[in-house]
């Protein structure tokens, strides 16, 4: 069988969300660690962005169909379930981690925190704006998680390896510690899941 290629900087969550599958299923990779908007990118996605999959004749951007791909295409445990009821909360909570959590996590905080105009400094107005909708979001996480200790129920999914990586990378920064440590049952959920192998083995480098 071809070589399953995921192409995407291991910087990206998303990227990271995938890599974490792979080890979940025991499906050999490999990656090709490049940014947006590079040709091997673009020859993919039509607006440039990572991740993106080549395995043979099969080419697929956004994250959620190549996860779908490779949940299907391999053996081993299923981390987006096939019975109706187990796919649709696995795939809403998905959806919502793409459009709300990475919204105002990753877009309105940590984008403008991180990488903030060197002469003005960071937009605070814009960062402060965020924290009570991403508190909107923990606290909806968090109700989501007591009931089974992940988000589509009592099995760890693709929508928990998606949701990790935005809310490790909050908790980098001071006011997202802060914030976490509200909730601590989101906390327990995010230590568990931060033990896994898969998260532990696809850590990115450290930025030069
Ligand atoms: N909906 C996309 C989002 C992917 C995404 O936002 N990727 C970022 C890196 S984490 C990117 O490529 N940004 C560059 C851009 O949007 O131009 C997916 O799920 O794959």
């Amino acid at each position: 069988m071809a070589e399953l290629e995921l192409i995407g900087a291991p910087f990206s969550n998303y990227v990271r969300a995938l890599r974490m599958l792979c080890e979940e299923k025991g499906v050999a990779y490999k990656l090709t660690p490049v940014r947006p908007h590079t040709p091997e990118v673009t020859a993919i996605h039509p607006a440039g962005q990572i991740p993106c999959l080549r395995h043979g004749d099969v080419a697929v951007f956004e994250s959620q169909a190549i996860a779908t791909y490779i949940d299907k295409a391999f053996a081993g445990a299923k981390f987006i379930p096939e019975d109706a009821e187990g796919a649709a909360y696995t795939t809403q909570w998905i959806s919502y981690g793409n459009v709300k959590v990475d919204r105002w996590i990753m877009r309105e905080f940590v984008v403008p925190t991180a990488f903030a105009d060197k002469v003005k400094g960071p937009d605070m107005v814009r960062i402060n704006g965020a924290i009570p909708e991403i508190e909107k979001c923990l606290s909806t996480l968090q109700t989501a998680v007591a009931k089974g200790g992940y988000l589509a129920g009592s099995a760890l999914t693709f929508a928990d390896m998606n949701i990790v990586p935005m809310l490790a990378t909050f908790g980098q920064f001071p006011q997202g510690t802060a914030t976490l440590a509200k909730y601590p049952g989101l906390g327990a959920y995010m230590a568990k899941l931060t033990a896994r192998p898969s998260y532990v083995n696809t850590a990115p480098p450290p930025r030069a």
